[in-house]
């Protein structure tokens, strides 16, 4: 696995400098400033491509190129949007950089409704809470016919869990939801969320699919011509949220996705968190299947605590069993490598980590800080190396 760091460019409270350390030789970064849907010019992708060098790493992947939320509706500009998607990915390509993560998420990015949940040793957690999401939607959001969407316990859960929370606390839930987690758009306030929901009112699950197909009916073709991976990124958390679908969550949904765009450039962000949240995703039979397009892995674990709820376990706890997808990747590696592909070894970013010890008092972009990121890379590199030993293809 190549070893890679995301970097959020140089508002980011890790340095490159520091990535430099932990022994990556890859970054994961965007123009965070562009306006979702404007071209990157070239200009602005060396530039930065030129700051990654310069402290000794390679810019690997490319995570992500927003989706405008036209083009998932398919209403306004949303043709000239992905005109401007193209152009942005034969920029991208331009400068030799061939991976690039996206996913296809309506409105929310990544989705968590404590991000300091405290852990027994005394670091903290992203957390995921069906009933403080529930709370957030019914009594705070106070969406127009929510109510539907919950059954009566579930419905009572929220209620005693609303009826707990003091005003700061509301205050901290919906920031939590709605205020944009890293590498999400900039976020929204309580009127501008209701006003995106209610655009997706009439949206089905059917139709966002087809959106998603027809997008990668018009973008698969220029990545193929320009030699870009395309890597959709799962749906994190993998179900509906808000009444609204989202189509990248399960097995299923993956084959539906490929079957209709079969190209390899057709690729698959491998996200062992996002889709193991679902106790009916098998990680090992989604890695098996879709194996050819996996051109990019993101790996951390999660602690299922019943009713949807989850917290983000420490790379090698929880979950996912680490060891078995670990081992399918260097297997899967160890044979592009005999079939001769170039391009064999696939980047592999620690997702996520913990908030732990000096990081505790620092600012910290949630889920993105440097100690427990590199708690997670330093296991999964021990585990990689061990594994790599024992398998002779
Ligand atoms: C969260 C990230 C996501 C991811 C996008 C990919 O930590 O994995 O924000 O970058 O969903 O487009």
């Amino acid at each position: 696995m190549k070893e890679s760091f995301r970097w959020y460019g140089h508002l980011d409270p890790v340095s490159l400098q520091d990535i430099f350390q932990t022994g990556a030789t890859k970054v994961v970064s965007a123009l965070h400033s562009v306006p979702n849907g404007k071209v990157w010019k070239v200009d602005a992708i060396k530039e930065h491509q030129q700051i990654i060098q310069n402290a000794g790493l390679d810019w690997e992947v490319v995570e992500s190129v927003p989706i405008h939320e036209e083009i998932k509706q398919r209403i306004g500009s949303f043709q000239a949007y992905i005109e401007n998607y193209k152009k942005t990915l034969e920029n991208i390509a331009s400068c030799g950089i061939h991976t690039v993560c996206y996913n296809f998420m309506p409105v929310l990015d990544w989705t968590r409704t404590d991000l300091f949940y405290p852990m027994k040793d005394g670091s903290s957690a992203l957390y995921y809470n069906s009933s403080a999401l529930a709370a957030f939607d019914l009594f705070v959001l106070q969406r127009v016919g929510a109510e539907k969407e919950y059954d009566a316990k579930q419905i009572l859960k929220a209620k005693n869990y609303f009826k707990a929370l003091s005003y700061n606390e509301i205050e901290t839930l919906s920031k939590s939801i709605i205020a944009g987690l890293p590498g999400s758009e900039k976020g929204y306030t309580l009127e501008q969320f209701r006003r995106q929901l209610k655009q997706y009112e009439s949206l089905t699950e059917r139709d966002l699919r087809e959106h998603l197909l027809l997008f990668l009916e018009e973008i698969i073709p220029t990545a193929e011509k320009v030699n870009i991976k395309m890597c959709i990124h799962p749906d994190d958390p993998p179900f509906n949220l808000f009444g609204i679908p989202r189509v990248v969550r399960t097995f299923n949904d993956l084959e539906t996705l490929f079957k209709s765009a079969p190209s390899l450039s057709n690729g698959l962000t491998y996200c062992t968190g996002s889709l193991g949240v679902r106790q009916d995703n098998d990680l090992l039979k989604i890695f098996r299947r879709f194996a050819d397009r996996i051109h990019f892995l993101h790996l951390r674990s999660i602690q299922r605590e019943g009713d949807g709820n989850f917290f983000e376990a420490n790379h090698l706890e929880g979950d996912v069993d680490m060891f078995t997808v670990v081992h399918a990747i260097i297997t899967e590696e160890k044979k592009r490598k005999k079939r001769g592909c170039s391009d064999w070894e696939i980047p592999m970013r620690p997702d996520h980590g913990h908030q732990m010890l000096d990081d505790l008092n620092k600012k910290i972009y949630p889920g993105y800080s440097a100690i427990g990121r590199l708690r997670g890379l330093s296991e999964l590199r021990g585990l990689a190396l061990g594994i790599s030993k024992t398998i002779n293809i």
